[in-house]
């Protein structure tokens, strides 16, 4: 099999001259004002395009999108349990081959993609995919991480941070909201060794597409991340999305990094990041937290950023240089 790196050389990169029109995922659906979740799906499947097969996970994007006798899909596309959208991704791309080798289905070069939220990634669905990633099939997998299970009401997952308030990890005279630290699904899908792992936000469209190229370009499993901002359960203003969806990537809360055949690379170098309070106080899902709980965010945030600029330099050292 080619490496990641070789398949990627000559992506068909996406400008802003060449956005593509089709839009396989339409609008009509029923996401909240503001929803940077819906955002971000449908730029995925922009980028994407009408040779996409997308397997869908339980979730917001899912109710939006289909609620009989409608939908928003233009694509094929299979609503699946809230646990198993990597073993149904894994058996829509080993069916799909044993067709094309049995002569039944042309290759047409479908894309499977798995779509699911951070509750059906980095809690109920990380055994299916750790699976489906190990066995490496060849599919991409997109994680919308809107930090809780907001489907079901805002409660807290893995993926929720530090200090957020939700229905499950209240705020209140004896808790400071979420008291564990957000799960890195990007380095553990990175600990697959897997040929593509991207992180990505909806405030760089051009850039989230493009890793989305890049991650069906690759032969073997793919996995991107999407920073996906969510009004209702964070309890900020629709008109915010975009502006939060940049500040987490200006604080340096949520690097945007790829990691191409086990090689690090800084998409985004914050040279010169933005407090973390800023990002903070745009919610008020962080309402609550004093200086001092800020403080222990910044740090956090600080050794976080080092640890990665390690894996760069350790991987990576050409990167490396570059960004200093
Ligand atoms: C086995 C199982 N447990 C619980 C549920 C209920 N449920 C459906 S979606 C969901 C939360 C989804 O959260 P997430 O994956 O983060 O997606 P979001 O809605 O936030 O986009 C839950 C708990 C379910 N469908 N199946
Ligand atoms: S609850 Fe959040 S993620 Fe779900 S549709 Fe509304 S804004 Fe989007
Ligand atoms: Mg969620």
């Amino acid at each position: 099999m080619i490496s990641a790196a070789e398949a990627i050389k000559n992506y068909e990169k996406i400008t802003p001259k060449n956005i593509p029109l089709a839009e396989p995922f339409s609008r009509g659906h029923r996401a909240c004002q503001g929803c940077g979740e819906v955002l971000a799906l449908r730029l995925v499947a922009k980028a994407v395009g009408q040779n996409l097969i997308a397997v869908s996970a339980t979730g917001c994007m899912e109710i939006i999108s289909s609620p009989y006798p409608q939908t928003a899909w233009n694509v094929p596309w299979i609503h699946v349990a809230f646990e198993n959208a990597a073993a149904v991704a894994s058996g829509v791309e080993a069916g799909r081959k044993a067709l094309i080798r049995k002569g039944r289905i042309a290759d047409a070069g479908a894309k499977i993609v798995a779509f699911a939220g951070d509750g059906g990634t980095a809690d109920i669905g990380m055994q299916a995919l750790s699976g489906a990633l190990e066995r490496g099939h060849d599919f991409t997998y997109v994680c919308l991480d809107n930090e809780a299970y907001m489907n079901t009401g805002i409660q807290r997952s893995s993926s929720t941070p530090f200090g957020a308030s939700t229905t499950t990890s209240p705020s209140g005279s004896k808790s400071k909201g979420q008291m564990t630290w957000k799960k890195n699904m990007p380095m553990i899908a990175a600990a697959h060794n897997v040929p593509y792992v991207a992180t990505a936000s909806p405030a760089w469209h051009l850039d989230l597409m493009n890793k989305i190229r890049k991650a069906i370009a690759t032969p073997g499993p793919a996995y991107v991340h999407i920073y996906s901002p969510c009004p209702t359960g964070w309890r900020c203003g629709p008109e915010t999305s975009i502006e939060t969806a940049r500040l987490v990537v200006q604080t340096r809360i949520f690097p945007l990094y790829e990691v191409i055949d086990g090689k690090f690379v800084l998409t985004r170098d914050i040279k010169n990041p933005k407090p973390v309070e800023e990002y903070l106080k745009m919610q008020r899902r962080f309402r609550h937290l004093k200086p001092e709980d800020i403080e222990v965010i910044q740090k956090r945030v600080d050794a976080d950023w080092e640890r990665l600029l390690g894996f760069v330099k350790a991987t990576n050292p050409e990167a490396a240089e570059k960004a200093e």
